[in-house]
């Protein structure tokens, strides 16, 4: 599939105002700085559509982009950065949990790991409401183009480890705006989540 118009929609900071319309929702989430708003950007070739690299775990709102008229791609607020105190937290958990779980549009949830690293027990809490919630969900392994492919084999094997549904977990794609590694498979995943949801 091909992305002919990808817009900025609003910023939503309270779940009562969420967008009332019956459009598909395609969400990203993940650490701070794991590369959420970069992806957006570069499977959508516009390189200002999301904020990139501003101080992490700053964005505290949800951020809706309208693409080809006919979907949302929502860029949820970063977990895990350790210098947000424990107040804002738990503000996080809360809208993150409340729209995973009432939000029926969701129709599939990317969840990004940084492919260097371990996930992380956030990581781990957000794959468990995926299940808990039954929805479906792909794990991306983000800043591919910083490891070699030994690596990244190990990395999926890693993170395969904190999910219990294969069911629900429709793939792990290793992804990098730099080689643009992942791209295809993300717009693949998405159209056809479009075509089994009609
Ligand atoms: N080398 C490399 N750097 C990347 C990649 N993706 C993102 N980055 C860099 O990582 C930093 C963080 O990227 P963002 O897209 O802002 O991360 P985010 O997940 O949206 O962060 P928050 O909004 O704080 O939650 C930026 O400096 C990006 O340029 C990638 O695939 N490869
Ligand atoms: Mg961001």
């Amino acid at each position: 599939m091909k992305i002919k118009s990808a817009e900025f929609i609003d910023s939503i900071y309270d779940l009562r105002t969420l967008p009332s319309t019956v459009l598909s929702e395609f969400v990203f989430v993940g650490r701070s700085n794991v590369g959420k708003s970069s992806l957006i950007n570069t499977i959508c070739n516009k390189k200002k559509l999301a904020k990139i690299g501003s101080v992490p775990g700053k964005t505290r709102q949800l951020n809706y982009f309208l693409i080809n008229q006919e979907y949302y791609l929502v860029d949820l607020p970063g977990y895990g950065y350790a210098k947000v105190p424990e107040q804002i937290r738990a503000g996080w958990r809360k809208l993150v949990e409340d729209y995973i779980s009432e939000r029926e549009n969701v129709n599939m949830v990317f969840v990004l790991i940084d492919a260097r690293h371990e996930p992380t027990y956030l990581d781990e809490l957000m794959v468990s409401w995926l299940e808990y919630y039954e929805i479906p969900f792909a794990v991306v392994l983000s800043k591919a183009d910083k490891i070699s492919k030994n690596k990244m084999e190990k990395q999926v094997y890693r993170s395969s480890k904190i999910v219990h549904n294969e069911v629900l977990c429709k793939d792990y794609i290793p992804f990098s705006i730099i080689t643009g590694e992942g791209k295809n498979d993300i717009l693949k995943l998405i159209s056809q989540a479009l075509i089994d949801n009609k």
